[in-house]
């Protein structure tokens, strides 16, 4: 029995040191770069909506820490000059106090660019009914930036969360 407790410590010893090694002072350093896909989704009213097979979806690259909340979103097999918004936005419906992140209009080719700062406080915020936060990208007209909510709901227009993310804000 003892034999077998010493062998089980050496494995793990053996396994742990080389994590231990590549800490943060590895080569590769800890990455502070998340990346999410968007996606247009079909509300099956499933708890978990499918993704639109060759449907609209986008990429964003953020800060998983800092001050600010940074990122850089990029959209395609959007609607050719219609405005979009992306938005963080906490359930439930209408999402208040949502954070409005950054707003443009589609190319002729149906690509949008959306990029900058916010500072979101941490995320998900406190009175968010989900485990992380969602990002979506929806109709300008759709939010209401001021007031902080969803005012129009347009589903099939919009794209959906791939996964939900975190963001330490670390000067709060
Ligand atoms: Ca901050
Ligand atoms: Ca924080």
């Amino acid at each position: 029995m003892r034999k077998l407790m010493l062998l089980s410590i050496v494995l793990s010893l053996l396994v742990t040191l080389p994590m231990i090694a590549k800490g943060p002072n590895g080569p590769a350093g800890k990455s502070n770069v998340g990346h999410l896909n968007l996606y247009e989704k079909i509300n099956d009213n499933s708890d978990d909506w499918p993704i639109v097979e060759d449907g609209a979806w986008g990429k964003m690259t953020y800060s998983l820490s800092g001050p600010e909340f940074e990122f850089v979103f990029n959209g395609h097999g959007l609607e050719a000059g219609v405005e979009y918004c992306l938005i963080y936005y906490p359930d439930p419906w209408p999402g208040n106090g949502l954070i409005c992140l950054g707003r443009a209009t589609a190319n002729g080719g149906g690509n949008v660019h959306i990029a900058g700062s916010a500072d979101t406080g941490d995320l998900p915020a406190e009175n968010d009914t989900n485990e992380g936060a969602k990002i979506w990208l929806v109709l300008a007209d759709d939010v209401d930036c001021t007031a902080a909510r969803m005012i129009v709901w347009n589903e099939t227009e919009y794209l959906f969360e791939g996964a939900l993310i975190t963001f330490d804000d670390t000067d709060e």
